[in-house]
Parts: structure tokens; C-alpha cells; sequence
């Protein structure tokens, strides 16, 4: 049977270097094995870009339960291709997942199973990898305030709701306040041994 390939999560708070780590990453497993970028929210589906514009436009008005269920059907819609792809062997490197589902949806007050239960059934990860940054020094960093969550008072929720709510097993906490390069070489570290091990766990599911 072909080794199936695994499921490594990236997950923080905004602007804690995600999209940063998730390209180094992408870029050094690239060379030596089949390996897939994804992201959530996926804004190029019609349910991705009403998202899209709830995120970037603050006059678009949608209940917090509704825009929690879409970026729930956001990562819905890309399951038969997540099971596709590792079935296949590739392994997919995932820039957020429901876990930023839940946590942002459950900062604005909503029940945290209430906020879990859309999202079971999707496939689990093999790896969380958790970038933890003060928000501090996510304020310090480019762009930030541009979007609807990115307040300090907000993100100070969602981190309280990631670091004592969210972590399960597969979860490994990283400091992002490293410099980039530094902070790649313990991801990868990290990543290298999940793949390893990848061949004898089974996949589960949220
Ligand atoms: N959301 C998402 C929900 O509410 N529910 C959901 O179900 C999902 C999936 C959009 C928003 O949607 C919410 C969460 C978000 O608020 P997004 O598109 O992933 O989600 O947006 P962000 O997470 O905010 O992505 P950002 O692009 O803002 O941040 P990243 O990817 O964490 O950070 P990155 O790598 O782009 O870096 C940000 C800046 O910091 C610098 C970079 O150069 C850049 O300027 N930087 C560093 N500086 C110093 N040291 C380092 N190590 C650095 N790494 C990067
Ligand atoms: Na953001």
C-alpha cells in the first residue's frame, strides 16, 4: 500500500508569521517530495470570497453564527481534495484550519461546542504547529489593523481561547518571535519526524 502523505496545520494569532513559515516549509520539502500548499480561508470559492469581503470590508454585515458556518463550508468544500491529495501520497501543508474556525468564532462569545460541531468529520491533522506571539509584537508587524479581526483586544481573546482550549495531542507550540530562519529550522525539525511517522498512523477526523 502507498504511503499515505500527512496533514501539517499552521495556526496563531494574525500576523504571526504563518504565510511566511508555511513558504519556507513548502519550498525545502518541495525538493525532495510531493507536497501541496493550502489555505482558509479559501477566498477564490463563491463562499470563500463572501467571506473575503466580510473580512475586508467592515460595512458587510453578517451574523457571527453565519460567517462562522461559511468558514466551516469553506473547508467543507475542499475535503474530497485534502483526502484526494494524501490518499495520493502528497503531503499538504495548511495555512489555518478549524481551529482558527473556532477560536476566532468563540472570542466574539459563541459556545465553544456550538462553535466545534460544524467542523467534525473533516479530516484531522497529523501536526498542529501553533506560532505563539504576543500581540505586541504582532501589532509591530506589517500591515496589521487591515483587517476586521486584527484589534488587540480581539486578538487577545482568540489567543486566550488557542492556548488553553485548543490544543490537543497533535499540537507543538513554536516561538514565533524568532527570527524567520530560526523559527523555520524548528518547524522543520518538527515536520520531518511527523512524516516519518506518518506510514503508521491512521488518519482521523475532527
Ligand atoms: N478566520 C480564519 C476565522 O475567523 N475563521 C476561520 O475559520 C478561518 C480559517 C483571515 C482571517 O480570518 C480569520 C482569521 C483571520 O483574522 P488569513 O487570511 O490567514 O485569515 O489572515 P492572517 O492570518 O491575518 O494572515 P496574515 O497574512 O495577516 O498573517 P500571517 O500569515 O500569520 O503572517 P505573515 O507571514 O504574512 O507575516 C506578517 C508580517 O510579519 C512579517 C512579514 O514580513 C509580514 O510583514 N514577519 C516577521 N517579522 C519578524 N519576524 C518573523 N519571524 C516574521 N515572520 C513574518
Ligand atoms: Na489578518
Amino acid at each position: 500500500m502507498m504511503k499515505r502523505g500527512a496533514i501539517i496545520v499552521f495556526e496563531g494569532i494574525d500576523r504571526c508569521g504563518k504565510s511566511t513559515q508555511v513558504q519556507l516549509l513548502h519550498d525545502v520539502l518541495q525538493k525532495s517530495r510531493s507536497v501541496e500548499l493550502m489555505r482558509f480561508p479559501n477566498r477564490q470559492t463563491p463562499i470563500g470570497q463572501k467571506i473575503n469581503s466580510y473580512l475586508t470590508d467592515k460595512a458587510v454585515q453578517l451574523d457571527d453564527h453565519v460567517i462562522h458556518l461559511l468558514f466551516s463550508a469553506n473547508r467543507w468544500e475542499a475535503r474530497n481534495q485534502m483526502l484526494e491529495t494524501i490518499q495520493s501520497g502528497k503531503s499538504i501543508i495548511v495555512d489555518r484550519y478549524a481551529y482558527s474556525g473556532v477560536s476566532f468564532s468563540a472570542a466574539k462569545g459563541l459556545d465553544l461546542d456550538w462553535c466545534k460541531d460544524p467542523d467534525r468529520g473533516l479530516p484531522a491533522p497529523d501536526v498542529v504547529i501553533y506560532l505563539q506571539l504576543s500581540i505586541e509584537e504582532a501589532q509591530k508587524r506589517g500591515n496589521y489593523g487591515e483587517e476586521r479581526y486584527e484589534t488587540v483586544e480581539f486578538q487577545r481573546k482568540v489567543k486566550d481561547l488557542y492556548e488553553n482550549k485548543m490544543k490537543d495531542p497533535s499540537w507543538k507550540v513554536v516561538n514565533a518571535s524568532q527570527k524567520p530562519e530560526d523559527l523555520h529550522n524548528d518547524i522543520r525539525s518538527i515536520v520531518e519526524s511527523v512524516i516519518q511517522d506518518v506510514e503508521h498512523t491512521p488518519l482521523n477526523t475532527l
